[in-house]
């Protein structure tokens, strides 16, 4: 729980930076299709590879396109992998240019310069290096005041950032804070793997925190609570690391991308999250129906319906709960995010929200706000 003693923390602004390209299913599909039509031409018949199908991707998941920072490398069946270029020291890295867009409309909804902050956390999946951390170099760039630091609780980061950045201007070792979440999934993604090609999506977010002082902003958001659980799995796993060079058995490009066993992990997460945002709300003294608007992470469109069902005892309306993910496809810790930047309509002084993101580590963050 956060907010000890009489501080409190607001949810000053949100941001959010969309990549301009983006890939349909069909799209996706198609280019998924000839890569397994080429590879079948030089295999075995008993060895020959499945084909994708939109039909299945949409009902799997709700995904109907994502947005993309590099379209047609995703898109070549002799690459399929994002082409990013490669750049200087001098210039900013991919993951800060993100975040830099994001934290900017955050703080421009908020009538805040940057420096107001003393505090950035960079918190997502997927960071390009290990250091100079790149909260840092935002910090650098943006122009803030007092630290920055890198965090990553997978897709649950953002949440678990939020829960730090209350942490922090409450108990004063900062003001104000930004928690931003870049995210480049398809750089980790394998676009030849069938079960999981289309997934994931790229887009960075942003959401500035700030001490309660008693003044008015016009996107403002009490944090009633804040509460995270974790319980280790290794449905979820990216081998990913510096020890990888050092391994005495190599392992290939491929295996060192995202893999998971999509079906336990819905079987596991759901009850997980349903039982989190229970108890939590229930230490606020909140019932589940009195809750205007559920921001839920965007993995899978039935996956936020059986957490919600289990939560209210009945379906939850898409008012009560909307999806993004059928645009932007699962953006890993900005997910829950981007729903709550986009959706803010309707809502009225008093409304509750709750804010709530999961995934691997299994990881889960919720964090209980009311509209001013
Ligand atoms: N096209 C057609 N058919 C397919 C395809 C395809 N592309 N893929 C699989 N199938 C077939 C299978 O072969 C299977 O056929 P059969 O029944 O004959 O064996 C059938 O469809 C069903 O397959 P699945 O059981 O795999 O399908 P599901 O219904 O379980 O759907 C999902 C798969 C969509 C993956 C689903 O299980 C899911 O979304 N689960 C939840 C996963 C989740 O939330 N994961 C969180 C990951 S995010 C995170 O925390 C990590 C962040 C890291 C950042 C990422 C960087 C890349």
């Amino acid at each position: 729980m956060n907010a000890p003693g009489s501080a409190k923390a607001v949810i000053r602004a949100s941001g959010l930076y969309t990549p301009p390209e983006s890939i349909s299913n069909d799209e996706l599909v198609a280019s998924f299709n000839e890569y397994v039509r080429r590879e079948n031409e030089k295999r075995p018949a008993g060895e020959a590879l499945q084909p994708s199908s939109s039909e299945f991707i949409l009902k799997a998941s709700g995904v109907r396109s994502r947005h993309v920072v590099d379209r047609a490398g995703i898109l070549d069946p002799e690459i399929m992998r994002p082409q990013i270029r490669t750049r200087s020291r001098e210039e900013p890295s991919l993951l800060c240019e993100m975040a830099l867009a994001a934290a900017n409309e955050a703080l421009e909804r908020a009538g805040r310069a940057a420096s107001d902050v003393d505090a950035v956390l960079v918190a997502c999946s997927n960071l390009q290096r290990p250091y100079p951390a790149i909260a840092v170099e935002v910090q650098h760039r943006l122009g803030t005041r007092g630290y920055a630091f890198d965090m990553n609780v997978a897709c649950a980061s953002a949440a678990f950032g939020v829960q730090v950045a209350c942490d922090a201007v409450t108990m004063g070792s900062a003001r104000s804070a930004l928690v931003l979440s870049p995210e480049v999934c398809s750089g980790h993604l394998n676009f030849r793997d069938r079960d999981s090609h289309f997934i994931f999506g790229d887009a960075a977010t942003a959401v500035l925190i700030e001490r309660d002082d008693g003044a008015r902003g016009t996107h403002d958001f009490e944090v009633l609570g804040t509460r995270l659980a974790t319980r280790f799995s290794n449905n979820i796993r990216n081998e990913f690391g510096f020890l990888n060079r050092a391994e005495t058995e190599p392992r290939t490009p491929d295996e060192l991308l995202f893999v998971q066993d999509g079906r336990t992990v819905f079987r596991e997460v759901v009850p997980m999250v349903a039982e989190l945002l229970a108890s939590h709300l229930a230490d606020l003294g909140i019932r589940p129906d009195q809750v205007r608007r559920y921001w839920l992470h965007q993995a899978n469109l039935s996956m936020n319906q059986l957490i919600l069902k289990r939560l209210l005892g009945r379906p939850a309306n898409e008012d009560e709960a909307p999806i993004v993910l059928d645009e932007y496809a699962n953006t890993s810790s900005a997910g829950s995010v981007i729903a709550f930047h986009r959706h803010q309509a309707g809502l009225e002084a008093g409304d509750v929200g709750v804010l709530c993101a999961f995934g691997a580590g299994y990881s889960a963050g919720s964090i209980v706000v009311r509209k001013r």
